[in-house]
């Protein structure tokens, strides 16, 4: 069974899901999961970061998100030290679409994490010295802040963590690095498929949205996800089927209505072909994973 980390064990104040917790060192951890995410930003040294089946190497400069429900830990350690700031996701709620402007955001935050083994994680972000400084130093004002507990520390703390999310997500569209690069450039079409899961999209409406050549659009999807953006798109949609199938008595029909999808005999078909598995059979084994993206 493997370790599944409680909100309670690790956050001292409910009203706050956001805690610095510096590792230095960060000592080898077996494999675990979690509700809350975390925003890794090594310090020093290096090891050995896994995650699912993959493993990958880290070194100082490196800032990258674990999204907890993926079981991770850390091995091989060589003088590895980290901040590990976690934070409850739900913590963006409250500044609306001002993240999402920043493509940076869309592609650190929720895409990176997700597309991580399709490019062996080629498109971390990797800070130089002097800018990593910067940001342990704001990472120090937060949790000094949590620590303190002055009058106002709930609104400070989360203040300087949105400031530090901001800073590093520009950093990332940013950079140079031919990763990042593309992965910015889709992401905040990522997250428009995303969006737009429960309806059929044409290559059209994604391109109009995309501002994209469609030869560039597709070269970037191939080389980012391993798809098109249509097959990305319905397995987008094939995944959601599996998140419904799993937490609702809704039937296939009705499901396959909701989605937007022709019949419930063609979205069985789609299925069938990314899973392989039909959706009955699915539900009846708790075992099986989320469709792959
Ligand atoms: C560990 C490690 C894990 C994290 C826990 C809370 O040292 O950094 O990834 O989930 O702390
Ligand atoms: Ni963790």
């Amino acid at each position: 069974m493997i370790n599944r980390l409680t909100n309670n064990e690790f956050f001292s104040d409910p009203r706050l899901y956001l805690e610095v917790l510096p590792r230095t060192p960060q000592i080898p951890y077996p494999r675990h999961t979690h509700d809350f995410s975390e925003l890794v930003i090594v310090s020093g040294g290096e090891g050995i970061h896994f995650i699912g089946d993959e493993e990958y190497l880290i070194r100082s400069g490196d800032i990258f998100i674990i999204q907890g429900e993926r079981a991770h830990g850390y091995d091989h350690i060589e003088g590895l030290t980290l901040y590990n700031i976690i934070f409850d996701p739900d913590l963006f709620n409250s500044i609306g679409e001002d993240l999402d402007e920043i493509r940076g955001y869309h592609a650190l935050f929720k895409w990176e994490p997700r597309l991580r083994s399709v490019n062996n994680f080629e498109s971390r972000l990797r800070l130089p010295p002097s800018e990593l400084d910067y940001v342990l130093n704001l990472v120090e004002n937060i949790e000094k802040e949590i620590e303190k507990k002055r009058e106002g520390y709930r609104l400070m703390s989360k203040v300087l963590f949105l400031e530090l999310c901001g800073f590093l997500s520009r950093r990332y569209t940013h950079s140079s690095r031919q990763g990042l690069v593309d992965l910015s450039r889709i992401a905040g079409i990522l997250t428009f498929l995303e969006n737009n899961v429960n309806r059929f999209l044409s290559i059209g409406e994604i391109l109009e949205m995309a501002g994209l050549s469609e030869s560039t659009l597709q070269r970037l999807f191939r080389k980012t996800t391993g798809f098109s953006p249509m097959e990305y798109h319905k397995r987008l949609r094939i995944r959601k089927v599996c998140e419904v199938l799993r937490h609702s008595d809704k039937t296939v029909t009705e499901i396959a209505y909701d989605l937007g999808y022709q019949d419930s005999n063609y979205m069985t078909r789609q299925f069938r072909a990314v899973t392989g598995h039909t959706p009955l059979n699915y539900r009846k084994d708790p075992s099986l994973p989320l469709a792959a993206e």
